[in-house]
């Protein structure tokens, strides 16, 4: 497929509750929503890089800015074979992971449809169906915590993700398991809001049988979480650390980590997010999909993806109504039964842009 013009839109969708992490509050979601041509064919894909640099070094702008000036005068007019090309044409970029993600989904998207082929199939994903949990944010109180807990329960979540910073972390997860039981899927993610220093108070989690605690230190540690994870029982799950194939299988090799978090968007696209699944399942080490407050488009991607067989724990890729009041495609990702989302058939991404929303919710635009 030949790669005719690129279509960038600047999104800006209020999330329906402001969501706290252990590095910053977020009210409002900004993207770079992107849209491959070829041949009468439109890919899509969006970005998860956040305002401001507190997740990672990039933002929506400087994804917006990269994607303008280096990677889209660098695909466009170039013939590829299939989607690993792309990473293969933008291998000379340094990190920018999420810019280079946001076209690279989009190539996948476009290249399928064309292939008349599914996202997932076009993986290699076989599951039909995958299970789903959700994330939920620090609260002012423990008890506001534990009412989206119960909300998200109801809802039929098949686990519960908490996140927790130092002085909101252990009264939480004791609180949670004393009113939801020992029986309760449970995980907490700090986003590096702990040092070795705080050994003891990461030690007393592991009384509560957490699934895993995701991210305790340093945003850019493999070696201490290695120290950590051998004084503790619970399993360690990276995220922030884990950029490619290179970071995975260090971590892997060094032991600071039992479980990782794959996000499109972090590790530069969906090749490198299969090659990362690849290399965790040869090593005995499961994964999950992790999320980005992802619109519909992000969460399709990220569904195909977890169709692949190591994607053996829930995921954060939950309903759309979990942050939207109106999502950017149709139909929305809904529950094909509680806590489960069906894995589509359909050609490419398997939905359907509603440009109608989409041009509501774009501030800028531009084609090149
Ligand atoms: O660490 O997984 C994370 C949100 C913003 C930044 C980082 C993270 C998160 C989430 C929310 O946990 C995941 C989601 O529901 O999309
Ligand atoms: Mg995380």
């Amino acid at each position: 497929m030949k790669i005719e013009s690129v279509e960038l839109r600047y999104l800006r969708v209020p999330l329906k509750a402001p969501f706290e992490t252990s590095f910053g509050r977020f009210s409002v979601k900004d993207c770079v929503f992107v849209t491959v041509f070829s041949d009468g064919v439109k890919g899509y894909g969006e970005s998860v890089a956040f305002p401001a640099p507190y997740y990672n070094e990039e933002t929506t702008e400087t994804v917006w800015h990269v994607l303008e000036s280096f990677l889209i005068p660098q695909l466009t007019g170039k013939e590829v074979n299939t989607p690993a090309d792309v990473s293969a044409l933008l291998a000379p970029v340094r990190r920018n992971y999420m810019a280079i993600s946001s076209i690279e989904a989009a190539v996948w998207d476009c290249y399928c449809k064309q292939n008349r082929i599914s996202l997932a199939d076009a993986l290699g994903g076989k599951k039909q169906v995958i299970e789903v949990g959700v994330s939920i944010g620090i609260e002012p109180t423990v008890d506001l915590v534990l009412k989206n807990v119960e909300r998200f329960v109801e809802q039929g979540y098949k686990r519960m993700k908490v996140k927790i910073k130092p002085g909101f972390d252990v009264r939480l997860v004791e609180a949670i398991r004393k009113r939801f039981g020992d029986g309760l899927p449970l995980m907490a993610d700090a986003n590096s809001a702990y040092t070795l220093r705080d050994i003891d108070t990461l030690k007393q989690l592991d009384d509560y049988g957490l699934m895993m605690i995701e991210q305790p230190l340093a945003h850019d540690d493999i070696i201490d979480h290695a120290v950590l994870q051998k004084q503790l029982r619970t399993p360690i799950c990276l995220d922030e650390s884990i950029h490619s194939v290179e970071d995975a299988r260090k971590a892997i090799e060094l032991g600071s980590c039992r479980i990782m978090n794959i996000k499109v968007g972090r590790v530069g696209g969906l090749t490198n997010a299969r090659n990362i699944h690849d290399i965790c399942m040869r090593h005995g080490i499961p994964v999950w999909c992790g999320g980005m407050f992802e619109l519909g488009v992000g969460r399709a991607h990220n569904i195909a993806l977890s169709s692949l067989p190591n994607f053996t724990m829930p995921g954060d890729t939950s309903a759309s109504n979990r942050y939207w009041e109106q999502d950017i495609v149709e139909p929305a990702v809904e529950f094909f039964r509680p806590g489960m989302l069906a894995v589509p058939d359909g050609h490419g991404i398997g939905y359907e842009v509603n440009y109608k929303a989409l041009d509501r919710l774009t501030i800028r635009k531009s084609v090149s």
